[in-house]
């Protein structure tokens, strides 16, 4: 079959990889000239493990190339960001985008899935966007101008997504005729889960269930974090203690939520359905006070050690990975640097050789290696529990003071 895959991101790169490498024509399609190029040359934008190799081999054999002009094909799978903007309301232009360059392409019998992350109602608004700028195209199924319209949201873990593409089960959602039928198939090339076929909508719901249901359990932990300092008790040892109720399972409190997905998608359902939704809206205001609740706890501490230096151990938005986006451990760094203009800040984070451009910038936060940050601080502030944390020698701590938000060091 032939594929074109739209958003060469961190999920339509990946996806266009594997299906490429199941023997499928794909071709990837982005508006950023730099990403394509690098691709033709078979290499990545991004770290993802086993990502590149699969990449360099598809584009060598012919089976992936990148482009920018989006091509015809039977096939298309739409991999666009869909961010937040202003009031937490889902941003669905670059899905529209997608739409609009789609439709002037398509001859009747095409397929096209939305694989973003999505609030309910998307794949019908991808589906609209397309049909309106081509009246002679129909939903009704089974006619020589049917377009069929499927929802299939990829639920794979950032460092693991060569591997979960392949194993995790996969739920598929139909809007119209045989889409999701169609959809299966073409996902079967190199899918072995289980797939799991609903409609539209409820596929939709379902991938941000998924990550709401994860927020807030990651609230209830982060509260119960705040509620043990007040009473002097350690969180950690408390939640152990609680997990050995046969039905109780607390997961680990932080300094807050991040990363691009468990931070964003429960607002779709907050938007979607606002009345409905105070838990859900809750367990996000808890999640975004905690690094709040780490910095009022610092900053007094800080303000009264002269010429004070912080050692911040971490700053991707969770362990052992590269990625900062939506990362609490960023977002504490930069306030600190803010509200502490005086102190030095020693920024540590193995898995980057460079500070992104907005924390660079600060005179007082400079990049550096665990044990100099460690040795010179007179506060250490640990915000992600990357391996070289946890395995540290502890009697370096001894003389300092320690935060440690993720209860690494007992
Ligand atoms: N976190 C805690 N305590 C915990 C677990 C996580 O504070 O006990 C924090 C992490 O430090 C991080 C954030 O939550 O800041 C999110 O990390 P994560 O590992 O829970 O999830 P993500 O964002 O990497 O990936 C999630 C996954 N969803 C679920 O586990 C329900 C993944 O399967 C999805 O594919 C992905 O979102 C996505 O793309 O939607």
């Amino acid at each position: 079959p032939s594929v074109a895959v739209i958003g060469l991101g961190y999920i339509g790169l990946p996806t266009a990889a594997v299906l490429a490498s199941s023997g499928a024509n794909v071709v990837g399609v982005d508006i950023n000239q730099k990403a394509v190029d690098l691709i033709n040359q078979g290499q990545v934008p991004f770290v993802e493990p086993d990502m590149s190799t699969t990449v360099a081999g598809v584009v060598s054999q012919g089976y992936l190339r990148a482009t920018t002009e989006t091509p015809h094909a039977d096939n298309y799978i739409v991999a666009v960001p869909t961010p937040f903007k202003d009031g937490h309301k889902p941003d669905l232009s670059y899905i529209e985008t997608a739409g609009k360059q789609i439709a002037p392409l398509l001859e009747g019998d095409e397929l096209v899935i939305l694989e973003s992350t999505s609030p309910p109602g998307a794949t019908e608004f991808l589906a609209e966007t397309i049909l309106t700028q081509r009246p002679d195209l129909t939903l009704e199924e089974n006619t020589a101008q049917t377009i069929y319209f499927a929802h299939c949201p990829e639920r794979v873990l950032p460092g693991r997504i060569m591997i979960e593409l392949r194993t995790n089960d996969r739920i598929v959602g139909t809007l119209n005729g045989n889409a999701g039928e169609r959809a299966r198939d073409l996902y079967q090339l190199f899918c072995e889960g289980e797939f799991l076929m609903t409609d539209a909508r409820t596929a939709e719901l379902s991938k941000l269930t998924e990550n709401a249901y994860r927020d807030v359990n990651i609230a209830f932990a982060n509260e119960l974090s705040m509620i043990a300092d007040g009473l002097d008790i350690n969180v950690w040892e408390l939640i152990e203690l609680a997990n050995h109720h046969p039905r109780v399972n607390i997961l680990q409190p932080g300094p807050g939520v991040g990363g691009h997905c468990i931070a964003v998608d429960p607002w779709f359902i907050v938007a979607t359905a606002p009345e409905q939704s105070s838990l859900i809206k809750t367990a996000r205001d808890v999640n975004d006070s905690k690094p709040g609740f780490v910095l009022d706890k610092l900053i007094p501490q800080a303000k009264r050690i002269n010429e004070v230096k912080i050692a911040t151990l971490g700053l991707a938005f969770k362990p052992n990975i590269d990625d900062l986006r939506e990362s609490p451990a960023r977002q504490i760094v930069n306030r600190l640097s803010d509200e502490l203009p005086d102190a030095t800040i020693l920024a540590v984070e193995p898995n980057i050789d460079e500070l992104p451009a907005e924390l660079e910038s600060r005179e007082n936060v400079t990049l550096t290696e665990i044990e100099t940050a460690i040795e010179q601080a007179d506060i250490v502030l640990l915000l992600v529990d990357h391996n070289e944390f946890i395995n540290l020698d502890a009697s370096l701590l001894t003389q300092k003071i320690v935060h440690d938000t993720r209860g690494v060091w007992g």
